[in-house]
């Protein structure tokens, strides 16, 4: 037998019966159960096993054929990943659905019931390991050969409980029950060293010997990720530390000091125990720059040995290997290949230094000053020794340049450092991220122009070339078609196929049918239909949805006071006629993160009085469902029939909640922020309720002094709004956070609050003529297939990464 031929070998099953003879394989060999004795965790897992199986193979396809073509690699670097449910989106990839549902019939189950077991991997916060998830799905969908790195934390986000207290915070066990999606690969295992000293190495400048004081091991395990409509599967490989043998002190233990005994094993595998709720903040805890060294250096060794099983030396590693950084927190990954070319493959600098700088790029996802991460420097020093003296010398011969450019400019050297000397030295890792590669770029329009204009304008001075704009997008097939099946079904009706899952510009074909007056009363059945499945209030109602991390730039405050007036104006006038409501919270706040905290709590207390309220109950209903993944995101982004997107203009990066919403027919109210914009370029401004300052007038207004209280003394029902949370009848936290907006009121609330609440009479308006409502929801989703992330991907390969797609032959 040839056993280059032996996965062909493996016959998978592509008909009812064989399928489930594979099925109860599993079920019998690998689960070890019966028929008669399974319970539904048995027929979930023997079914998970099946359906991957099938991933399995196309994945045996895959690397040989990548291999086979030695192409350049795209590594893509994130701390986080949030890729949601896995068996849902793996029977679509695989085209095993049916199969798998008669299979699982016959046993005495459904799949919706076993779906309901499946786990979804909370390996992330909110945008940016959302984005992660759907750029590597892309990826695959684009056959380009894609491997994505990360931490697999034993704890995910935590799990959120709300009540009227506010939010409580549980640990997220994501993989208490085992996770059928990954595959170990102990083999593969890495040696990662931190703290200890360097030495010099005689004859040698640039080189050093770095002795680490504390040795921990990566351990990988890799999870597929299927392509749709293609027989690509790549994978993400997520590390997992595990403490060294040497690390158990058996003398201890012998001496019965058991918990001594294991103290040092335990710190080591603390590293990747939990995932840092943190979202667009900056925190400097030593263990979080823990993680990310151990993410780097797992991560480059493994980039190592995969471009060594094809190629030899040097000279080609940045042709064959592209590291995408997924903001600043993979930057470490910059000295570590200098350290590792320098130190220890021994090549010189200069040459070691042009070979990271083609390797890296970097994409930065904020403009908020306080995420922009900086260490240390004290820190780093102890920590990681040898890299700051890396990343000292990168300093030195960058500001050298610097200094050649703009010659006795000392404040520009200051700025630009790598270094931050005031109040404390740090090292700037956006700074690092800039300089260590060899192209930037912002996630929207504007937020790369305001990274240009703003935040890194020295940079973009120097080497404006390096300045880029890929604009996010989300999974077509995830965000539409999984999440909204009815919806899918009509536009693949309309359009006459289904290719539109794979070509999203595709949905253009659908403005034709906007005017069709059966064609619009089907989409408003869907989304009805959506709302009745969501059960959260009166189907018949506008549902109205603010989905997204709490935070004060994105203005949930402002959506509040909104809520609130109405609530005011219902108690004045009950008889009115009224458009009924059913406002939509969801999202959870970093569990440190106080002010974002209380308005959970004011919007939890507020919903409360409302439903306890006879008069205002019938029309305004505010609700909180806890636990915001991607999992309820799929439930409500179908339902919604506003979608709030009411940033302060010039703070959120991009957004992708926004383009998920527009996707599935929601019409957004929005600031000119983030893609915002782009959506509204799109959809059409008359299809888009724009409000507010635009990011110029807000950046003014702040610098001509801006002053709450101005707004609150002329303007009636705001001053309403606010004192009655000053009153106390909220509680405590009503009064916080009053307090909060009328004495500073950082993100500029209540300046755009009439023109919010005015654009809401508008949305009401529009409302109460469904034709027209279900016009511009049609053609939100007919204009929105620019925001495919297989456009974004699209855009990366073709002017960042510069590579082409590997196809994988189908089995012979
Ligand atoms: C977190 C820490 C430091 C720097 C940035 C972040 C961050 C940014 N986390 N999530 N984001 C969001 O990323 C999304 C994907 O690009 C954007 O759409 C969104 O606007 C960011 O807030």
């Amino acid at each position: 037998m040839d056993l280059r031929q032996g996965i062909g070998l493996r016959k998978l099953g592509r008909t009812t019966d064989e399928f489930q003879q594979d099925l109860l394989s599993n079920l019998y060999y690998r689960r070890g159960t019966t028929v008669e004795s399974a319970s539904a965790r048995d027929a979930y897992e023997a079914l998970s096993q099946t359906v991957r199986d099938h991933l399995a193979e196309r994945r045996a396809r895959t690397a040989a054929a990548q291999f086979a073509s030695n192409p350049r690699w795209v590594y893509y670097l994130s701390a986080e990943y949030l890729l949601g449910a896995q068996l849902e989106q793996n029977l679509l990839y695989s085209s095993t659905g049916e199969l798998a549902a008669e299979a699982v019939k016959a046993l005495g189950f459904s799949l919706e019931d076993l779906e309901d077991l499946d786990v979804e991997p909370g390996l992330g916060n909110g945008g940016l390991g959302r984005l992660a998830a759907c750029l590597v799905d892309s990826l695959a969908t684009r056959d380009i050969p894609a491997v994505g790195y990360g931490i697999r934390y034993d704890l995910g986000i935590f799990r959120q409980i709300i009540t009227e207290n506010g939010q409580t915070e549980l640990p997220d066990d994501w993989a208490f029950q085992g996770n059928p999606w990954e595959f170990p690969a102990p083999d593969d295992r890495q040696t990662v060293g931190f703290y200890g000293h360097t030495e010099p190495i005689p004859g040698s400048e640039t080189r050093k010997t770095w002795v680490p004081g504390e040795i921990v091991l990566g351990e990988p395990s890799h999870m597929l990720v299927p392509g749709y409509g293609t027989e690509t599967v790549n994978i993400v490989r997520l590390w997992s530390a595990k403490a060294s043998e040497a690390s158990f002190d058996l003398s201890r233990f012998s001496a019965g000091q058991y918990a001594e005994a294991v103290q040092e094993a335990v710190r080591a595998e603390n590293i990747s125990k939990v995932l840092y709720p943190d979202d667009s903040t900056e925190l400097g805890r030593e263990l979080r720059l823990k993680q990310q060294y151990f993410l780097v250096s797992c991560s480059l060794r493994d980039i190592v040995r995969r471009f060594r099983l094809r190629n030899e030396g040097w000279d080609t590693f940045a042709d064959k290997t592209v590291i995408q950084l997924n903001d600043t927190h993979p930057t470490i990954a910059i000295p570590e290949l200098m350290r590792l070319l320098v130190d220890e493959y021994e090549v010189e600098w200069a040459k070691a230094w042009e070979i990271t700088r083609r390797t890296f790029a970097y994409t930065c996802h904020t403009l908020l000053p306080e995420a922009l991460e900086t260490w240390p420097v004290r820190m780093f020093e102890k920590l990681l020794p040898r890299h700051l003296e890396i990343i000292y010398l990168i300093n030195m011969l960058f500001l050298r340049e610097v200094e050649a450019r703009f010659p006795g400019d000392h404040d520009r050297l200051r700025r630009m450092s790598i270094i931050q000397e005031e109040p404390e030295r740090r090292v700037r890792m956006a700074h690092l991220a800039v300089v260590g590669t060899e192209a930037v770029n912002g996630v929207a329009e504007l937020h790369s122009k305001l990274l240009r204009e703003t935040v890194l304008d020295d940079f973009a001075a120097l080497w404006p070339a390096k300045f880029q704009n890929v604009t996010n997008g989300v999974s077509p097939r995830r965000f539409v078609k999984l999440a909204n099946p009815r919806l899918s079904d009509l536009i693949t009706e309309g359009l006459g196929d289904d290719g539109w899952l794979r070509d999203l510009e595709r949905l253009a074909g659908l403005e034709r049918l906007a005017d069709d007056g059966s064609f619009r009363e089907r989409w408003q059945a869907i989304k009805r239909a959506n709302k009745v499945d969501l059960a959260v209030g009166d189907p018949d109602s506008l549902t109205d949805v603010m989905i997204k991390r709490f935070h004060e730039y994105k203005r949930q405050q402002l959506k509040l006071l909104h809520v609130i007036t109405l609530y005011q104006r219902i108690r004045q006038n009950p008889a009115a006629d009224w458009v009924p409501r059913t406002v939509l919270f969801a999202g959870k706040a970093a569990p440190a993160y106080h002010a974002a905290k209380d308005i959970i709590q004011l919007i939890a207390t507020v919903a409360h009085r409302i439903e306890a309220d006879p008069v205002a109950s019938p029309y305004l209903k505010v609700v909180f469902p806890s636990n915001y993944n991607v999992t309820l995101a799929e439930r409500i982004v179908p339902a919604a029939d506003l979608s709030e997107q009411i940033s302060l203009a010039g703070k959120e990066a991009s957004g992708t909640g926004n383009m998920k919403l527009a996707l599935n027919g929601a019409v957004t109210i929005g600031t000119l922020d983030g893609a915002n914009i782009e959506i509204r370029a799109r959809v059409g401004e008359d299809n888009f309720f724009l409000f507010g300052m635009d990011a110029y007038e807000a950046a003014q207004a702040r610098i001509n002094g801006y002053h709450p209280r101005h707004f609150y003394d002329r303007d009636e029902e705001l001053r309403a709004a606010i004192d009655t949370l000053t009153s106390g009848v909220f509680g405590d936290v009503g009064r916080r956070v009053a307090g909060s907006l009328l004495d500073w009121d950082e993100y500029l609330t209540l300046a755009d609050f009439r023109s919010y609440l005015e654009c809401q009479e508008h949305v009401e308006k529009t409302w109460r003529d469904p034709a027209r409502w279900t016009r511009m929801s049609i053609l939100n989703t007919a204009h929105s297939g620019f925001f495919s992330s297989d456009r974004t991907v699209a855009d990366y390969a073709a002017r960042i990464w510069r590579v082409s797609p590997i196809p994988v032959a189908p089995p012979a």
